[in-house]
């Protein structure tokens, strides 16, 4: 045993130290886990961790009480979230007070629900209904701020904004800002079936649990109202455009009731997409004619019946005579005189029509991104002062990119509503990191020149413009049952950045990505800067390695999933890829100038001058309206061909880069989030490669052109990516 004992001794050092070692590597873990602990993305963008301490502790001296009524139930949201956010932000309970009793006072009210606000006397006239303004003054001696508004809703509003200005660091001593929404409407679309399912979803099963309601109202229904509210939206539409008639009966309706009730003290209405054909289906009538007395009827009585149930119910979202959807034209009818009759049952509830403008049945044969404006444009006038048209932002059907739709500025006598889809189902659905803020600014800073120069698609949207009041924006949801809500972290981005630009449609995509990345992740810059970074250049890397150049639709049939540019095989052609491209051996693209369809000619004279011309097109939109020879000098004197290439390299070039900057940002996310990105972008990497060779290989076997020199060929055979097929993809119902 004697022997040993020195060797013991140095065993217990090693081991003594070993320990030590281990303790210290656990407590870095540990401080590093404080830092960066693992999230699921539940919280959304209202995480309110705890603020480093240097700064919370400047908060602090800030904010010391709150004087907050709790009378009506958005003043015991609003109070209850200023409690939460600021509680966990400042690492310490906020004590709620009658005055202000000391300097830090938060003072939250109406003039009529908080006599302090009321005795300030400030002049929040154009703040309107859901506007506010916040303030440092002086109350009692005190240095104190004020969160005010004309209504509980502009003062919700406000505490969201104050929150957010200490999630993102800003300084709150001397503050004086006043903001209040541009857009009436500013409305989320759910295309949820009352089934569960969710068309083009790719975050889950549909967020309503029809089944249990209206008796089970689950908490994460409050949830998703507080994340609307902290970015301004203010109506939803609760179920799919392919509407089922059942939404209609009082069955439903009462799980609906159940709903608005949650939503209510968030400023959030509910909307029903309703099937035009619902009285015959719910009511056992003959005819759905809008003009036929019954139906007429049958609508007003249904609309009184909901707003028994619902008084601030906030109307219809119509689909119809669209891809197979019923409508006024099955009688004869006008798409106005179907709005119009529903309009009418709405009206005297103060409820309105969104009747879409997606359509493309009229006249087969025509181009199809012509038909929407051939039937709507001779219609402006005719809609009743509740109706508001609903136009996506492109003329065809949320691609990767778009020139703006040519309806936009070409109804002046009729409220536009524009559409954008936040759900990613021609954009690598959950998996790709696309940030869809650019796509969103492009379609609203696009210039239609109908009223000179300046005639702004977001002058349209916010009824600037033509002076219209009753104004709107929606998206189609991209929310799910999913822990994390959207399928993936970025992907909660693109809710965000749909809001804030419903909001005000000038704000500007970069600042918003910035917000929301300091929000999600971290307020340090050096992690900041390349995320913003990463996510502003992410849409153009999907355009690039799915559809450059112009190119449209070349995704997978029906479901969308990847690339099928050889695709078609009907049943119409107007739904095939080669319908779009129409690459031959001469060359590519859709001739649309007056050669061709004459697309060009149902924008502005100046626009339509732009886009017809070869000289003047963007590359961007060249082969959506040229035919061009695979040989033809772009302007950076490639090829066509060589430049088509070039773009498809770079998309995956830029895929590879994204990778590069996440991995460089390891250490400042938690392990749970980090990974999933990592592993998506990994997803992403894989798929836009395929989308490249594929294409590639594609559009080779028609040109039988070389690639230019240096860039790789496809990975597999054009006979190895047609035998590729997909079942069971994820969001694809067929209607
Ligand atoms: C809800 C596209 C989608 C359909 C969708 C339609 C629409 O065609 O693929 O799933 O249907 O747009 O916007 O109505």
């Amino acid at each position: 045993m004697g022997g040993t004992a020195p060797r013991g001794d140095a065993t217990r050092w090693t081991t003594g130290l070993r320990l030590l070692a281990v303790g210290l590597l656990l407590l870095a873990a540990c401080l590093c886990a404080g830092h960066a602990r693992a999230e699921d993305g539940y919280d959304l963008w209202l995480r309110y961790h705890p603020l480093p301490a240097a700064q919370a502790g400047t908060y602090r001296s800030h904010v010391t009480q709150l004087i907050a009524g709790a009378t009506t139930p958005t003043q015991v949201a609003t109070r209850s979230e200023l409690l939460r956010g600021l509680g966990g932000l400042l690492g310490q309970a906020l004590p709620v007070a009658d005055t202000a009793s000391r300097d830090g006072a938060l003072i939250i009210g109406t003039p009529v629900s908080s006599p302090l606000i009321a005795g300030l006397h400030l002049d929040m006239r154009a703040l309107g209904r859901e506007g506010y303004l916040i303030r440092s003054v002086v109350v009692n001696g005190h240095a104190a701020t004020i969160i005010a508004g004309n209504d509980d809703i502009g003062v919700l509003y406000g505490a969201f904004r104050f929150l957010r200005l200490l999630q993102t660091a800003q300084p709150i001593a001397r503050l004086d800002l006043r903001d209040w929404p541009r857009v009436k409407l500013r409305v989320l679309d759910h295309w949820d079936n009352l089934n569960g399912s969710v068309e083009r979803g790719y975050a889950g099963a549909s967020i309503w649990d029809w089944w249990k309601l209206p008796d089970w109202r689950a908490p994460r229904y409050t949830d998703y109202a507080r994340a609307n509210a902290s970015i301004g939206i203010n109506g939803a539409v609760l179920n799919n455009v392919n509407a089922d008639p059942l939404i209609l009966t009082h069955k439903y309706l009462e799980k609906v009731a159940a709903l608005a009730d949650v939503f209510r003290p968030y400023g959030i209405r509910v909307y029903l997409s309703v099937r035009f054909s619902a009285p015959i289906e719910v009511g056992g009538l003959k005819t759905a004619d809008p003009l036929d007395p019954q139906v007429r009827r049958w609508w007003r009585t249904k609309a009184d019946e909901i707003y028994k149930l619902i008084p601030d119910f906030g109307g219809f979202l119509v689909k119809a005579n669209s891809e197979g959807q019923p409508g006024p034209q099955d009688y004869g009818r006008t798409h106005a005189d179907g709005a119009n009759a529903l309009a009418a049952a709405l009206a005297p509830h103060g409820g309105v029509v969104m009747w879409r403008a997606f359509v493309y049945a009229n006249k087969p044969g025509t181009d199809r991104i012509k038909q929407s404006y051939n039937e709507f444009k001779p219609l402006d006038g005719k809609f009743a002062a509740n109706v508001l048209l609903q136009v996506k932002n492109g003329p065809l059907d949320f691609q990767p990119r778009e020139p703006f739709n040519p309806l936009f500025g070409a109804m002046p006598k009729t409220r536009l509503i524009m559409e954008l889809q936040i759900t990613k189902e021609y954009l690598g659905f959950a998996t790709h990191l696309v940030y869809l803020g650019p796509l969103y600014q492009e379609a609203l800073s696009a210039d239609t020149m109908t009223r000179g120069k300046g005639s702004t698609v977001a002058k349209v949207v916010d009824g600037t413009l033509d002076g219209h009041a009753l104004t709107g924006m929606a998206g189609v949801a991209n929310i799910g049952a999913d822990r994390d809500w959207c399928g993936s972290v970025f992907n909660q981005a693109n809710w965000y950045v749909f809001g804030r630009l419903a909001w005000n449609p000038t704000l500007s995509a970069r600042a918003i990505a910035e917000e929301w990345v300091r929000m999600t992740f971290s307020n340090d810059d050096a992690f900041v800067k390349p995320v913003v970074d990463m996510m502003m250049g992410s849409r153009e890397a999907a355009v690039n390695y799915m559809t450059p150049l112009g190119l449209a639709h070349l995704m997978g049939h029906g479901h969308h999933y990847g690339p099928e540019p050889w695709d078609a095989s009907g049943p119409r052609a107007d739904w095939t890829p080669v319908y779009f491209h129409r690459a031959d051996y001469a060359g590519i693209g859709f001739d649309r100038t007056a050669t061709g369809s004459d697309a060009v000619a149902q924008y502005a004279p100046p626009v339509a001058r732009e886009f017809a011309s070869l000289q003047q097109i963007p590359d961007k939109y060249l082969l959506w309206f040229h035919h061009v020879p695979w040989d033809y000098r772009m302007r950076s004197g490639h090829t066509l061909w060589d430049e088509l290439v070039m773009h498809y390299t770079h998309g995956v070039d830029a895929v590879k880069q994204m990778q590069r900057t996440w991995s460089s940002l390891k250490g400042y996310v938690d392990d749970e989030r980090y990974r999933q990105v990592a592993a998506f972008l990994a997803i992403q990497l894989h798929e836009a490669q395929w989308w490249r060779d594929a294409c590639i290989a594609y559009f080779q076997s028609i040109n039988g052109l070389p690639l230019p020199v240096g860039y790789a060929p496809p990975a597999h055979s054009l006979k190895y990516y047609k035998s590729l097929s997909f079942k069971d993809v994820p969001g694809y119902s067929s209607w």
